[in-house]
């Protein structure tokens, strides 16, 4: 046998080191985009997201709420492969059917609407937005409505905080009869307004809302309405059924597939990979996975993976280390695999974007795989806990919890994601049925992890992941300096309320 001399390493084992912060290095300034499939040196990467997260190919974690939810936040769902082909396109058109976070449109919404029946609306959409109302009462007629990130859902009447929002402007033109969506689009762009109209079904403006986190002022809003944005979504498949699923996918509009799979180096995934992009002339983009080294990186982008998926063993509800003793450090697998990455793009100017999958406990997790070299990361048991996930909520002891289960476990049965050949059943459990602590909106939480990154990226002088990637300074820590990491020799008051569990 070939034995490694080094161990493999977890993220809880690493670093970041601070580099000189120049004065433009601040949260505000910095960039998360991130690509998601292949591109040649030079070019603009095909397909990008917004922030690098993408939610877990999972029945617990990844229906079309948090799909809806994860992409008005500019990151990506992969819908669960482990239901009927027709029920999983089902809900990526539900996903699709939402144009990109730029027109709230509402057959519901009308200037008569009241306070009440917009704030439902809203609350469904995951907005983060506070109601006016002319007269400041919850039933009252609404005035308007402001969303930023800065604010929670409130019924609120008109505030100081919401009169920083209202310029003259926005009296002059919300509100007002008759004015076309496309009339509106063209004041907001013309003023350099940050502005999300709101039409009723005819698309005429109702309301304007005001968006501090949005910037309408990269694209006229009239020319992304022609091209006709959706949200972004994309779906898990496996290596059995693909010849059927994935047509079935494609027409309802899924932006990007990835074959799900525990152990990803296998000619059954060479295969689907293979036959994809044969049958679709290159133009279907999937990811393959999950591989932890340098091998079975390049044994899938030969086979064509638009982007490979690292990890092994790590996911919180896995068992796969304990149950077949394979797997590998998170840490180390993303290194070694990054590495051959960076090689490969060397070699061939192809630039093959890397996902961290399994074993993000802390915030700051996320950001440690970035400096590694992840261009984003897959995570399950941090969506599992939010309002949009489709699991129960539930009540234990004096807590609620939220239900979340490995697809592995008996409870998913997914036998295509563990299948080596053989009859067709999961014959042990590879993963765990469990809770985790309920933590309400995706998007509540979504806005402090991706504070935490960039503000951690400005400490260590980055406003982007690319010069992240190539600057950043990481170090092995001690067991001991571990503990020193946090709060020590006090006797804490309460629980640290924002901990990400
Ligand atoms: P985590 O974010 O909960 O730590 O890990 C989620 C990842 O665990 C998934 O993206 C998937 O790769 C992996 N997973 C899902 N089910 C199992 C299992 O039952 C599993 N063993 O390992």
């Amino acid at each position: 046998a070939f034995f490694y001399n080094e161990p493999s390493r977890t993220f809880n084992e690493y670093l970041l080191i601070p580099n000189l912060t120049r004065k433009d290095c601040i949260p505000e300034n910095v960039n998360l985009k991130t690509p998601i499939a292949k591109f040649k040196k030079g070019e603009e990467p095909s397909l990008q997201m917004n922030i690098p997260i993408v939610s877990a190919i999972m029945q617990a974690v990844s229906d079309n709420n948090v799909a809806v939810a994860l992409a008005r936040s500019g990151g990506l769902s992969f819908i669960f492969g482990s239901q009927s082909i027709e029920s999983q396109c089902s809900m990526v058109r539900r996903v699709k059917k939402y144009k990109a976070g730029f027109v709230l449109s509402d057959a519901n919404i009308t200037p008569e609407s009241s306070l009440r029946e917009v704030l439902k609306i809203i609350e469904r959409t995951g907005h983060s937005t506070i109601a006016v109302t002319h007269d400041g009462t919850p039933t009252g007629r609404l005035e308007g409505i402001l969303t930023s990130r800065d604010y929670r859902l409130s019924r609120c009447s008109l505030d100081e905080k919401v009169k920083e929002f209202m310029t003259p402007f926005s009296q002059l033109i919300y509100g007002k009869d008759g004015i076309s969506l496309k009339e509106a689009n063209d004041i907001i762009w013309e003023n350099k307004l940050n502005c999300l109209p709101i039409v009723d079904s005819k698309q005429n403006l109702v309301y304007l809302v005001f968006r501090k986190d949005y910037d309408s002022h990269k694209e006229n809003p009239n020319e992304l309405l022609d091209k006709n944005k959706s949200l972004m979504v994309g779906a898990g498949i496996n290596t059995k059924d693909y010849k059927d699923r994935v047509p079935a996918l494609v027409e309802a509009g899924v932006d990007i597939l990835c074959i799900d799979s525990s152990d990803g180096y296998t000619e059954w995934q060479g295969d689907t990979l293979k036959w994809i992009k044969e049958t679709f002339n290159g133009e279907v983009k999937v990811g393959g996975g999950n591989v932890v080294d340098k091998e079975g990186f390049l044994y899938l982008v030969e086979c064509g993976a638009d982007f490979v998926k690292v990890g092994i063993g790590g996911g919180s509800i896995c068992i796969t280390r304990e149950q077949k003793g394979i797997g590998r450090g998170q840490a180390t697998s993303l290194i070694e695999v990054a590495a051959a990455r960076d090689e490969y793009f060397q070699k061939t100017g192809i630039y093959v974007p890397l996902c961290s999958d399994g074993g993000i406990v802390h915030d700051y997790h996320i950001t440690l795989s970035l400096a590694m070299g992840a261009d984003f990361v897959m995570m399950g048991r941090y969506f599992a806990r939010f309002d949009e996930s489709p699991t129960q909520k539930l009540m234990v002891g004096n807590n609620y919890v939220k239900e979340y289960w490995g697809e592995g476990s008996k409870r998913a049965r997914n036998w295509e994601r563990y299948d080596l050949g053989g009859s067709q059943k999961l014959s042990f459990e590879e993963g765990v049925d469990s809770y985790v602590p309920y933590a309400g909106k995706l998007k509540d939480n979504l806005d402090i992890t991706l504070h935490k990154i960039k503000s951690t990226m400005c400490n260590c002088g980055s406003t982007s992941i690319d010069e992240f990637q190539r600057t950043a300074r990481l170090t092995l820590v001690s067991s001991t300096s571990i503990i020193e990491g946090g709060a020590h020799d006090v006797i804490l008051k309460e629980q640290n309320m924002f901990a990400n569990g």
